[in-house]
């Protein structure tokens, strides 16, 4: 049985895209909670692999810490996880990558938080970033059918799901294909899912809490 190492649902952003992934694939899998900015969380952190993050994915005895390493393996036995053009799957591993690199001003002024609506005032450099992401997706889906980025639902819908959730959290504007878009990502049974057991978590981080009140 597999068994994927997760932070704070309503937290954990790297940690609901592999989630997804596995969900999507639908390969059974085990979860395992570890409550994050506790006493002692690092080194329970440690312990599950070198990078001291989750998520990781136990197979058999072998430790894969990494969100889009974890949704690699997942698509090595199932690979319509990627799109199935050579090109799109391209495509959508270098968002993914993107996804995991760039935006540090939106992922920092405006955490993933799904308990979280405020209005308030993000700095320019966090709206700036919000508006690169508006344009990649409208690039992507301007160049499919949708309702996802590649047509179907990929690895890159999930990597784009915790980002989704943060235009909600924080009324980030966006135009109506966008908006579209997010809906569809919010509406997704698997994301509900994830949220409604986020939403009813009552451990808080009060650092993420207290950004951007
Ligand atoms: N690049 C990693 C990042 C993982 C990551 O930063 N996870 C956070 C939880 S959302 C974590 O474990 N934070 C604990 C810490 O850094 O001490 C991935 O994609 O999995």
């Amino acid at each position: 049985m597999l068994k994927l190492y997760i932070g704070n649902k309503n937290y954990s952003s790297w940690s609901m895209r592999p989630w997804l992934v596995l969900k999507k694939s639908e390969l059974p899998f085990e979860e395992k909670l570890i409550l994050l900015d506790v006493p002692g969380f690092k080194a329970k952190l440690f312990k599950l692999s070198s990078a001291g993050t989750v998520p990781v994915l136990q197979v058999h005895g072998e430790m894969i810490p990494d969100s889009l390493a974890i949704s690699e393996w997942a698509a090595k036995g199932v690979p319509n996880l990627w799109p199935k053009d050579a090109k799109d799957k391209q495509i959508a591993r270098e968002f993914c990558k993107q996804m995991q690199d760039d935006f540090v001003n939106l992922r920092s002024e405006a955490p993933m938080n799904l308990r979280r609506r405020t209005r308030s005032k993000l700095p320019k450099s966090a709206v700036q970033d919000a508006a690169r992401m508006q344009d990649i997706w409208l690039e992507l889906l301007g160049k499919h059918d949708g309702p996802y980025l590649f047509n179907d639902w990929s690895i890159a819908d999930a990597f784009s799901t915790p980002y989704a959730s943060r235009f909600v959290s924080y009324g980030i504007d966006r135009n109506a294909r966008a908006d579209t878009y997010i809906s569809e990502l919010m509406s997704d049974d698997d994301f509900l899912e994830w949220e409604i057991a986020g939403l009813s978590e009552t451990w808080k981080m009060p650092d993420t809490d207290a950004v951007n009140t």
